[in-house]
């Protein structure tokens, strides 16, 4: 850890603070170029403990930057992990207000439901089939408290991934039931559809992402708990999404889910 204490305090205090109060902030980093990824993670950690702090549940786990088309937007190599509260979670069928939104944009991915826990080191995809309860369509809408999403990794492990919000829905299927790896998807925009894929687009396929979460909090000692909702991470690159639009996620085998933003 290169940053003390205080500061880490300080940094999740400033980003919850933009998230709440749907401002924007430059990269973290700019101002702290030291942090390393214990730092990006323990400022992540408290602003979890901050919600907790206010009674706000723990509803799940992310995964981000798991496939090219995501790192190539972004200007990044590898996946990060987040997580997703009470707060961020949107009933299907409901709107998501773009006011309470700095610039949101919409990922296509596919959530997983864990029957058991897993734990790494050594996690691998068949551990996670065979721990995995049903996976289901979601759309997660991510809204970077960065300027301009512009960020470097670290900067945006400390901002939780740029969680915001998020809904799952459709038709949960057993994971014995499908192949993730050429299960196609399509999200339409306004009735337009405007990004394709296959689950193959998260690192070969959408369980690997959930292993590497595994992966991840066992080195830091920890699991992925029995009935524990995770996205493994956008398919396709993140579209962009204003007040007025309507986005639908069509999965193959899975029906759709879909979102108004008001
Ligand atoms: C980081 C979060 C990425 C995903 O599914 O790739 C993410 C970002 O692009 O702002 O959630
Ligand atoms: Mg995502």
């Amino acid at each position: 850890m290169k940053l003390d204490a205080r500061t880490i305090a300080a940094l999740a205090e400033h980003l919850e603070g933009c998230e709440l109060g749907v401002r924007d902030t430059p990269k973290i980093t700019d101002e702290h170029p030291q942090m390393d990824w214990d730092d990006a993670y323990a400022i992540q950690d408290a602003i979890r403990a901050r919600k907790q702090g206010r009674g706000l549940r723990i509803v799940g786990l992310k995964a981000g930057l798991t496939s090219h088309a995501k790192m190539k937007q972004m200007g990044v190599a590898s996946p990060v992990f987040g997580f997703l509260a009470e707060s961020h979670a949107l009933p299907e069928g409901t709107e998501c207000r773009v006011s309470e939104l700095i610039h949101p944009k919409v990922e296509p991915e596919i959530a997983f439901v864990t029957r058991r826990a897993l734990k790494g080191p050594g996690c691998h995809i068949g551990a996670v089939l065979a721990a995995t309860d049903f996976v289901l369509p979601g759309i997660e809408v991510i809204d970077s408290r960065y300027r301009d999403f512009k960020f470097d990794l670290k900067s945006v492990v400390a901002d939780n991934t740029s969680a915001a919000r998020f809904v799952v829905g459709g038709r949960a299927r057993p994971a014995a039931e499908v192949d993730l790896r050429i299960t196609g998807i399509v999200l339409e925009k306004n009735g337009v559809p405007v990004a394709f894929g296959a689950g193959a687009a998260v690192l070969g396929h959408p369980a690997a992402a959930i292993a590497m979460l595994a992966n991840h909090l066992g080195a830091r000692g920890e699991e992925i708990p029995a009935g524990t909702l995770i996205l493994s991470g956008g398919i396709t690159e993140a579209v962009a999404v204003e007040a007025g639009d309507a986005v639908t996620l069509r999965v193959q085998g899975m029906g759709s889910v879909g979102l108004r933003f008001a």
